[in-house]
């Protein structure tokens, strides 16, 4: 379904009367998933496009290959569980990492080229886990958003985090949050956006649209008019990274993508996604689109 997102509804009502009237329109395609399918946490094959559920809602999700097997694992938080909890792709088994917390994510921060799972707990801090051990060690204050991504190219990842309207970097080389920006959050998210192969930072601001950081310029450039929540991959597998975004107003509400270089937005669920991220949950090669709703 490739309409203007802005213009959703009229375009359905006029599609619609044209329909009627016999006209010619451009054929409506159905998301492939919807409000009638069971809740849960689902990923989507990029080579194929059909959507997997993989286990039931999480309040947090994301991936990153926590075994070092080169295979990303699925990283989400069930709050019935009472914790966060890691899938390893290997063999499909499931360890808990933690107790409930704000936010996760997995990204080399100690630079030894592994993944590390970063936490955020109210009023405790943000602490990331080491691989081998298994022990988790503050790095520095809580934060309700994060994100992880190398800012000054030290090959060192730094993390981006978020709160009382503010947008905070933490460097590894310094030992405390510097302010990025104002205004407040919706998401965070770390993507590859210009032509060079460092990732840049997205931010969904609450009242401003989407917006990326270029890492190497420092230049912020907008990207969407609105988002609630962000994320990134190439999912139609053109080469080229496409913006995943979650609505949860009611005039657009679902999962849409903008595929680059494309004005419009494309829907690809109804359902209303809690939290979306991205990672190669199936090891093709190619990252997957993952949603909890
Ligand atoms: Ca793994
Ligand atoms: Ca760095
Ligand atoms: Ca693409
Ligand atoms: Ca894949």
């Amino acid at each position: 379904m490739k309409i203007r997102h802005l213009s959703l509804v009229l375009f359905i009502i006029l599609a619609s009367s044209l329909i009627s009237c016999g006209s010619v329109v451009e054929e409506i395609i159905e998301p492939t998933l919807d409000i009638s399918l069971e809740s849960g946490v689902y990923s989507r094959d990029t080579l194929s496009g059909e959507w997997t559920r993989l286990s039931d809602s999480a309040s947090v999700i994301t991936s990153g290959d926590l075994d070092d097997d080169g295979l990303d694992d699925l990283i989400g938080q069930w709050n019935d569980q009472g914790g966060v909890f890691v899938e390893y792709a290997s063999d499909g088994t499931w360890e808990k990492m933690g107790a409930t917390g704000q936010t996760f994510i997995a990204c080399d921060y100690t630079g030894n080229n592994h993944d590390e799972l970063i936490g955020s707990w109210v009023g405790q801090g943000v602490y990331f886990r080491h691989s081998e051990t298994g022990v988790w060690e503050q790095i520095t204050t809580d934060t309700p958003w994060i994100t992880c991504l190398d800012l000054d190219d030290d090959g060192k990842d730094d993390l981006v985090g978020s709160w009382n309207n503010e947008l905070y970097a933490y460097m590894s080389t310094q030992s405390d949050w510097v302010k990025l920006s104002s205004g407040a959050v919706n998401d965070l998210a770390a993507c590859n956006m210009g032509g060079d192969k460092k990732l840049d930072l997205v931010v969904a601001w609450a009242d401003n649209g989407v917006y990326y950081r270029d890492t190497g310029t420092q230049e912020w450039h907008q990207l969407l008019l609105e988002g609630d929540l962000i994320t990134c991959a190439d999912i139609n597998n053109d080469g080229a990274n496409d913006i995943v975004y979650g609505i949860r107003s009611v005039l657009n509400p679902g999962l849409w993508v903008q595929y680059t270089g494309e004005k419009d937005s494309v829907n690809l669920s109804t359902a209303v996604p809690v939290d979306i991220s991205a990672g190669d949950l199936n090891d093709d090669g190619k990252d997957d689109l993952i949603m909890t709703w």
